[in-house]
């Protein structure tokens, strides 16, 4: 006898075809292939389907049978399509949060607070610049003797410009011939590159020096560049066509005048004051072809005394040199109104003032 309360159970061919579908859902490892599987059954041109369009064709009691039967067979693979659904969906999920997993242990990585010092900017623009002018970049020690800060610079100890320059002397040594101190200006190390090397010469030196000097505008360490170029034919013509190039790249003034007013160094001779037009207007300062004129650094050629105690030829050699003050520069280039802020570590001054470290190098050389 066929259980008359199970139209499905008793009907061979809808129990057949129910336990086939079910064995297929539970075998269906992803939710696509459980999507097959439904549309196969369920969907407009599934198994169960197809087998309802046909109720139509069959007599009224049979037809009232077999639909009980047929929506029986569709709840019950609906239900275990939905009951797999969830279980694979659940595994799905698992598996991507599994895959995704942050580890939220980790600290965040901070935003850059630390800034590029206007300084070290300003020092990479001028060696940049000069670089494209076929200028290396030479170093020499911050603690120097007097030999190389002096001495070598046709400065003897008699000279008089030895104490304008209010020279930072550290502990003597006994036996030593020369005194050891802090760096007045650069020069020194285009003493030891003349003294190392064989013209031609064509260097800069940027760096610290050092004078015991402290008011509005003076620090006692501050930072300088200074230029050498030694060949045999090089003059004051190319010296200043040098200068005018550079300073016209700097601070990014196509027509921006130089000048040159003549001066004393004892290390050149002739020595020359460079200035910059400028003009000042209502305690405003600007650069430019204004008429006006600002001193920006002090230049000449190479005195013989200076070749000959490094060992070049007078004779053969010639050159010139020129200094220029970093600060001062700067200063000029980025608006920054007050020296001593350039080295007071104040965190909000740097990020006012400072660079981050990918900005270009000199905003006037954007091409
Ligand atoms: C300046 C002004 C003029 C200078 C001279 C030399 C050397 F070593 F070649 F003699 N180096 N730098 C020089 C000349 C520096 O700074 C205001």
């Amino acid at each position: 006898m066929r259980d008359a309360a199970n139209p499905v159970e008793n009907n061979d061919e809808l129990s057949a075809l129910k336990s086939e579908l079910g064995t297929a859902v539970a075998s269906a490892a992803t939710i696509a292939a459980l999507d097959d599987i439904r549309v196969s059954a369920l969907g407009k041109k599934g198994r169960i389907t197809d087998m309802m369009k046909t109720l139509g064709t069959l007599s009224p009691d049979e037809r009232k049978a077999r639909g009980a039967a047929l929506n029986i067979l569709k709840d019950d693979i609906a239900s275990v399509i939905d009951a797999r659904q969830k279980i694979l969906s659940t595994a799905a999920l698992s598996e991507k949060l599994a895959r995704e997993n942050i580890d939220i242990t980790l600290s965040p990585r901070p935003q850059a607070e630390g800034r590029i010092h206007p300084i070290s900017q300003t020092i990479d623009e001028i060696i940049t610049i000069f670089a494209s002018m076929g200028f290396v970049t030479a170093k020499g020690p911050d603690i120097e003797n007097e030999y190389y800060n002096f001495e070598a610079l046709n400065l003897p100890s008699s000279h008089p410009a030895r104490d304008m320059q209010a020279t930072f002397f550290l502990p003597e040594e006994a036996g030593t011939k020369y005194k050891t101190v802090l760096r007045t200006q650069t020069s020194p190390v285009q003493i030891r590159t003349m003294m190392e090397q064989k013209p031609p010469i064509r260097i800069i030196a940027p760096g610290r020096t050092y004078r015991c000097d402290y008011d509005q505008t003076h620090t006692p360490m501050f930072h300088q560049v200074e230029g050498l170029v030694i060949d045999e034919h090089s003059h004051m013509g190319h010296l200043k066509g040098c200068l005018l190039d550079f300073l016209r790249e700097f601070f990014g003034i196509d027509d921006l005048p130089i000048r040159f007013r003549p001066s004393y160094f004892p290390f050149t001779e002739p020595s020359a004051e460079i200035d910059i037009g400028c003009k000042r207007s209502g305690g405003e300062l600007k650069l430019g072809n204004y008429g006006d004129w600002l001193e920006i650094g002090g230049s000449g050629m190479v005195h013989p005394n200076v070749l000959r105690n490094c060992g070049i030829d007078p004779d053969k050699y010639q050159g010139f040199a020129f200094g220029m003050g970093i600060e001062r520069i700067a200063m000029l280039k980025y608006g920054i109104p007050d020296l001593r802020t350039f080295f007071d570590a104040d965190l909000r001054w740097l990020k006012h003032y400072g660079f981050m470290p990918l900005d270009i190098p000199n905003p006037a050389m954007k091409e």
